[in-house]
């Protein structure tokens, strides 16, 4: 298995045996899943355990995170590395002559946006349940958080004045940045960016969105099916 290249054959879309409902929505392979729906890409599903990791899957990701994408006998990871794999495969989540301006939007959801949108998010997570997180932040580090988090939101919200896309049509870019402002919106972090919240709403109401979220949630469903009671 190498870290690099393309493979052919059916996918492979590695993601965890089981999460707690707390993420359930929000893992990373949301993101993939769409965009091999958004291509109309069959795929399949192995899992690796949510810990302790495995030596198998440290081979395929070396920090022991999902998603990791198996093609043949080549294997990627870096959800934003996979989608760009994925999109330049073809013009329907890279539109014509616009590698450059894909590419930019991509890293600018998972480079610029997620790492403050996320940081707010685990910290409201952890004030909702200190158990599971170690902790409750105080307010003024969450405050702080939301800040940050906001001053990325403008931007993204004046590159979207009158634009449906990122880039004009929909790519790639939107599945990674959808896919980060959802996470913030569902804990009411796009309060005071309404226009961002129109632009979540339109890429979750694709159909491709709704067969992955669809296909995402009834993995874990089935995760609690197959269970043994402890
Ligand atoms: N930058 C990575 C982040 C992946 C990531 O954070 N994955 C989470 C699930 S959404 C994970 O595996 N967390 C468990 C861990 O870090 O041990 C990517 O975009 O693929």
């Amino acid at each position: 298995m190498t870290g690099s290249g393309t493979g052919t054959g059916t996918p492979v879309l590695v993601t965890y045996d089981w999460v707690p409902d707390l993420v359930r929505g929000s893992v990373r392979d949301m993101r993939i899943r769409w965009a091999l729906e958004e291509l109309g890409r069959p795929y399949r599903v192995e899992t690796v355990p949510l810990g302790p990791k495995s030596a198998e899957h440290l081979a395929m990701q070396p920090f022991g995170q999902v998603p990791i994408l198996k093609t043949g006998d080549h294997s990627l990871f870096e959800s934003g590395a996979i989608l760009l794999h994925l999109a330049s495969e073809g013009t329907a989540l890279m539109p014509e002559g616009q590698a450059g301006a894909v590419t930019q939007w991509l890293f600018a959801a998972l480079n610029s946006v997620e790492p403050s949108s996320f940081a707010w998010v685990l910290m409201r997570a952890a004030k909702r349940a200190p158990e599971i997180f170690g902790a409750a932040p105080p307010e003024n580090q969450i405050d702080g958080a939301a800040k940050r988090m906001r001053a990325r939101l403008d931007g993204v919200a004046r590159a979207l004045q009158g634009r449906d896309w990122l880039t004009g049509q929909f790519s790639a870019a939107d599945i990674a940045m959808a896919d980060v402002l959802r996470v913030a919106g569902a804990d009411g972090g796009l309060g005071e960016h309404p226009g961002l919240a129109v632009y979540v709403a339109r890429a979750t109401a694709r159909p491709a969105f709704r067969r992955a979220m669809d296909a995402h949630m009834a993995h874990w469903d089935a995760a609690d099916a197959a269970r043994v009671p402890a």
